[in-house]
């Protein structure tokens, strides 16, 4: 079960940060987000969320935030997906060849994530191709965002799968916690915005999904984190059969 932001492609500090900082511009507003502020903002997860806390942090009245970080968000979901239909949001290195490999070898995908259907869909399919995910869950069916684990409960659901036969794959502590709340065992693949969050609870954290010939991550050292190692199907079928014993 896999996460798309962060994990399957690299859309934070180059896309999702840059299309808020567009919609603020565009409503005349001076706030932008740099680098480092979007890293701590990325905390609250779901763009509207992080929208209406960022707000609140500013000394904005409740309604008048939440009116206005549901328009920003409209409109950043309409740059966002612009931007990804210009091919301007790459998959993250390995990861093609990840998915490949698992396809290959009959392990059934899918996805849980907390963006917005209306750019998950077609950026999925454009980078991946749609047929390859048996579901999709996103934060249009979900109730609650991660980590809430209602996105890989529903994934589950959908899949007719226990927690124990579908590992998770995430980058951030949230999707780790929403990913352990549902029962699931759980990789984590750090990226520059997650690389200090904790993992402890991580059934193997790698940085990166590491080059073809990189030897595989093993279990028998599950927080490595350098040098990365190769996520490959052995070592997530492996975690599908030993996911019970986990918390
Ligand atoms: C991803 C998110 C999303 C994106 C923005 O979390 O929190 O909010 O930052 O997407 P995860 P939307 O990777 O844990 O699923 O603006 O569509 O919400
Ligand atoms: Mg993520």
């Amino acid at each position: 079960m896999l996460d798309v932001d962060g994990t399957l492609v690299d859309s934070e500090r180059d896309g999702h940060r840059v299309a808020f900082n567009l919609a603020f511009e565009e409503a005349g507003l001076p706030d932008c987000w740099d680098v480092e502020l979007y890293g701590r903002l990325l905390a609250i997860t779901g763009g509207a969320r992080r929208l209406n806390a960022y707000f609140e942090e500013q000394g904005m009245a409740r309604t008048e935030r939440e009116e206005l970080a549901s328009r920003l968000h409209s409109r950043k979901t309409e740059i966002f997906t612009e931007m990804a239909a210009r091919g301007e949001i790459d998959a993250r290195p390995g990861v093609h060849d990840l998915l490949d490999e698992l396809e290959n070898a009959g392990v059934r995908l899918a996805v849980a994530t907390t963006g917005s259907l209306k750019w998950v869909e077609p950026l999925l399919d454009r980078l991946f191709g749609l047929e390859r995910f048996e579901a999709i869950v996103a934060s249009d069916d979900a109730p609650e965002r991660k980590p809430d684990p209602s996105a890989h409960q529903m994934t589950l659901e959908r899949l007719r799968l226990k927690p124990s036969a579908a590992p998770a794959v995430e980058d951030s502590a949230n999707g780790l916690r929403a990913a352990k709340s549902a029962g699931l065992a759980c990789v984590v693949v750090v990226n520059d915005y997650t690389r200090e969050q904790d993992f402890h609870h991580a059934d193997l954290v790698i940085d990166g999904f590491g080059g073809p010939d990189a030897p595989a991550a093993t279990l028998a050292d599950p927080h490595r984190l350098d040098p990365p190692g190769r996520l490959d199907v052995d070592t997530l079928r492996c975690l599908a059969q030993s996911s019970g014993s986990y918390g």
